[in-house]
């Protein structure tokens, strides 16, 4: 059987507890689904951090606090955002590597965000990319549009791949201005990405299951989280993360792969080198 994994993005930037009361925001809300997800089947985690007041924030004291937290109690990968909010400034994303965390997230484009814009430069993803080549920081590339892939393919062709691991792409499907999450978008967009590349995907709101089924149909991973769905169904709330990890899990074993825990996608990554394999 071929092995899956998926990445839990518990928080995001946008959503807030009168949208659902149930969204981590504090790092030991988020910490606490980090554990849950984990024992659920998510291998990866997608950090954004939040402020007291429950805005999204790239303060370095508040990524820091929820990184200790995950790492002391979990073993999952730890990717920190450097989209933040559509407000944040390319300075303060940039920032983020410092942090140098396991992995970050890198999206290859500008992209409408329903009304707003989250804005992505060319300069700005050269820039991004070379710091995390720099720190030995695995990014994920993620595409939320045709045009995006493209511009990976330049970037791949301009500066290389990393060298520390694996070209890992995710597929962000279903934003309102960005591609659509149905079964021949995400068909067609995985067989434009660079090839050999890892892949996993993500679909937004109502696009989370036929991405998710789509996904596990091809092999692919998948992301799932409350930063990309806020409803289980039509007429119910998610619960929690692990909810929606659990879900992901099942639809895994329905699809008959097997789940890929941390240690596996770190190796399938390229993070551990395979020297290193007991
Ligand atoms: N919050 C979105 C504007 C990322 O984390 O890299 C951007 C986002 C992507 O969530
Ligand atoms: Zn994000």
């Amino acid at each position: 059987m071929s092995a899956v994994f998926i990445t839990v993005a518990p928080t995001g930037a946008e959503s807030t507890k009168s949208d659902n009361p149930n969204i981590p925001l504090q790092p030991d809300e988020i910490v606490a689904e980090a554990i849950a997800c984990e024992q659920a089947g998510a291998a990866m985690i997608h950090i954004h951090g939040r402020d007291a007041a429950g805005k999204p924030t790239l303060e370095h004291a508040v990524l820091s606090e929820i990184v200790a937290g995950v790492q002391e109690h979990t073993n999952l990968i730890v990717q920190l955002s450097t989209g933040g909010s559509v407000h944040d400034s390319f300075e303060s994303r940039l920032k983020v590597l410092d942090l140098e965390p396991e992995s970050c997230s890198l999206t290859c484009g500008t992209v409408n965000f329903g009304h707003d814009v989250f804005s992505n430069p060319l300069g700005f993803i050269e820039e991004l990319y070379q710091a995390a080549l720099d720190r030995q920081v695995l990014p994920e590339f993620e595409c939320f549009d045709f045009g995006h892939i493209a511009t990976l393919h330049r970037l791949l062709d301009r500066f290389g791949a990393p060298k520390q691991g694996a070209v890992h792409c995710n597929l962000v499907m279903g934003v309102p201005g960005g591609m659509p999450g149905d079964t021949r978008t995400l068909l067609a967009a995985q067989a434009a990405l660079p090839q050999g590349s890892s892949w996993s995907a993500t679909g937004i709101g109502r696009a989370s299951i036929p991405v998710l089924l789509t996904a596990m149909a091809l092999g692919g991973n998948v992301r799932v989280g409350m930063e990309d769905v806020l409803r289980f169904s039509a007429t119910e709330l998610v619960t929690g993360n692990a909810q929606l990890v659990e879900r992901a899990a099942q639809a895994a074993h329905i699809a008959q792969h097997d789940l890929a825990d941390a240690y596996h996608a770190r190796r399938r990554l390229g993070l551990i080198p395979l020297a290193s394999t007991p």
